[in-house]
């Protein structure tokens, strides 16, 4: 009897977890609690860390995980470590839901690095009105750079003081093409630094770079360690041995 848990937090998990339960498949949604209010899932939903590989085995084998899907993010990295482990040691299927990385379109102008300490450093020496659209976790070490006029966003409104002045805004995303056109021509944005997220969701602020003909500082995805991967919805619903309305 087939009983998934899907680690969640991205809108494709979102979009996996109605199909789950459209096709009346027992299943578990699990959000790592990041977000004060995170969307709700047609789904049961667990809220929080596992504790770490041990803790994840343990939650797999106490209730009776059959199949686990990692739809988590791109750079939630330590989840899918722990997830491959976890799986490795309870001898529990594991796939993972990961959207192709954004690739490099005619027009764009990225610079490309390999983390946070080098996207800082990509940025230039004079001042600059600068959008860091990485979320909360990894801004800190921005505050090396304090001649530029940072513009934050994040999903909840920030309960800790920031590492430095800045201009924050309160959004969950996905964001539009027209909204992220008029938010960095409005701010004076002249540089961009983001994330390979991948999918839609995030996609907007890219092509609004493109448009208006800004550069944009891409932090590559960290490596993960092999495992099964798909890139759709119905990929996964076959690996779990349902064929969906979705067709395939
Ligand atoms: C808690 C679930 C949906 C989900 C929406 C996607 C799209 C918007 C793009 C920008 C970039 C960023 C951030 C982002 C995107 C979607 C998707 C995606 C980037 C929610 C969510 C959770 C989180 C956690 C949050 C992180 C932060 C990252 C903001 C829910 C809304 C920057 C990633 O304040 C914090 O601590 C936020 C932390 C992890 C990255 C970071 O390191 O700060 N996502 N985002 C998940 C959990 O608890 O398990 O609250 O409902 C999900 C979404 N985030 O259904 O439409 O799917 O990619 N999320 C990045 O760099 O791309 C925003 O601002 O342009
Ligand atoms: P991370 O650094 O890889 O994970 C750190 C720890 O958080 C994990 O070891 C685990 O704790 C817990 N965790 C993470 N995701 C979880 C989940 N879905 N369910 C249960 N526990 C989880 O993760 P992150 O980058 O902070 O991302 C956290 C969540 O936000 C994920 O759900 C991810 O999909 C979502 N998200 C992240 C990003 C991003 O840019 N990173 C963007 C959009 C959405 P234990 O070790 O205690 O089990």
């Amino acid at each position: 009897m087939t009983r998934a848990l899907i680690l969640g937090g991205t809108a494709d998990a979102s979009l996996l977890a109605a199909e789950i339960a459209r096709a009346d498949i027992d299943a578990v949604y699990s959000y790592g609690g990041r977000t004060r209010a995170p969307a709700d899932q047609p789904l049961p939903t667990r809220i929080g860390g596992f504790g770490g590989v041990s803790g994840l085995a343990d939650y797999i084998r106490s209730e009776g995980i059959t199949h686990v899907i990692d739809a988590t993010h791109p750079f939630a990295a330590e989840m899918s470590r722990n997830a491959v482990a976890a799986c490795a040691e309870t001898g529990t299927p594991l796939i993972a839901l990961e959207r192709t990385p954004w690739t490099r379109a005619t027009g764009d102008n990225w610079i490309e690095v390999r983390d946070v300490g080098a996207a800082v450093a990509a940025l230039p020496e004079t001042p600059a009105r600068v959008f860091l659209a990485i979320g909360r976790q990894h801004i800190a070490p921005f505050a090396t750079r304090p001649q530029h006029v940072y513009t934050l966003r994040f999903v909840d409104p920030h309960e800790t003081s920031l590492p430095f002045a800045a201009d924050v805004i309160v959004s969950r995303g996905p964001f539009t093409l027209d909204a992220e056109i008029e938010m960095m021509r409005t701010r004076g944005i002249a540089w961009i630094v983001a994330r390979n997220s991948g999918g839609d969701g995030a996609r907007a602020k890219i092509d609004a770079a493109r448009v208006i003909g800004l550069p944009v500082v891409m932090i590559s995805r960290p490596n993960l360690p092999e495992r099964p991967r798909v890139e759709s919805v119905a990929d996964v619903m076959q690996w779990l041995g349902h064929r969906t309305r979705l067709g395939a």
